[in-house]
């Protein structure tokens, strides 16, 4: 089974593994580089004594909440993920299979997209009629690994605003960010709905949030998502919903699969 941060080993680390640990610290945020610290210098003893508090033992649970909120303070809607040139990318491993079915029949697939105005379903080839992005980002999953990553697909704030379901009225158009109107937050689900993430809306809609059909030049494969899979490098991997099947705009903060685990809901990076 495919977790998105196990505990880490019992503390039998050689200096420069530390190092390289602390290292990768300074790129990541106080979150996880908290939990290395803490495992590093061989606190984990102690965190198995502590109180649990839903599934994250207490003091870890503090780290993420402080995480939560410096996440928020620190996101501007402007900033841009640090992208990389195109040779540098590479796949990565196939990580995580939950709510991914890789019998989908694709020629019945739609997105369902869906808000308080209404709905609709899209096939993967109006999907793709909007204009292709490309980014070139890093993929960074929280269990501490990351690859550069070339994503092409649909920017998900042309949809939103092509849909008009970003929008309480329903109506097409304009930049979604002056609109008085804008959902708050954004809801992506598996077609079969056992994976979910919740996005708050301004990074749903940032310039590198695609949705994509494409890796690295290639259309998607099935184990990584096909037909369409969400790259968002403003948010650790938990965030990039592999096979979406519905989008939903809303006024609730979304429930999202492993925020309901303990984890960081906003996972911001
Ligand atoms: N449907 C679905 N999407 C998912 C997951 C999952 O379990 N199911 N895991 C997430 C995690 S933890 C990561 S790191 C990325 C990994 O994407 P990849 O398999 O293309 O490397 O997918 C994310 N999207
Ligand atoms: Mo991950």
């Amino acid at each position: 089974m495919t977790r998105p941060s196990d505990p880490p080993p019992p503390p039998a680390e050689r200096p420069d593994d530390l190092k390289r640990q602390l290292r990768r610290m300074t790129r990541r945020g106080i979150a996880f580089g908290g939990l290395a610290t803490l495992a590093g210098y061989g606190a984990w003893r102690w965190l198995g004594t502590a109180p649990e508090v839903g599934m994250l033992r207490s003091p870890l649970r503090r780290i993420l909440e402080l995480d939560e909120a410096v996440g928020r303070a620190g996101f501007r809607p402007g900033r841009m993920s640090r992208t990389y040139a195109a040779s540098l990318a590479g796949m990565p491993r196939v990580n995580g299979r939950y709510g991914v079915d890789l019998n989908l029949d694709l020629a019945r697939w739609r997105l369902h997209v869906e808000g308080p105005a209404g709905k609709k379903a899209l096939t993967l080839d109006e999907v793709k009629a909007f204009p292709k992005s490309e980014v070139t980002t890093e993929l960074r999953c929280i269990e501490g690994w990351s690859q550069v990553v070339t994503w092409g697909g649909t920017r998900l704030a042309d949809l939103a605003s092509a849909s008009g379901l970003a929008c309480r009225d329903g109506q097409p158009g304009g930049p979604l960010p002056e609109r008085a109107d804008l959902l708050p937050y954004a809801a992506l689900t598996t077609p079969d709905g056992t994976y979910f993430v919740g996005l708050d809306i301004a990074s749903a809609l940032h310039p590198q949030t695609l949705l994509c059909y494409e890796m690295n030049g290639e259309p998607l494969t099935g184990p990584h998502g096909a037909p369409l899979r969400l790259a968002i490098p403003v948010k650790y991997g938990i965030k990039s919903l592999k096979q979406v099947g519905t989008l939903r705009f809303g006024d609730e903060r979304p429930a999202d699969f492993w925020a309901l685990k303990g984890y960081d809901w906003y996972a911001g990076l």
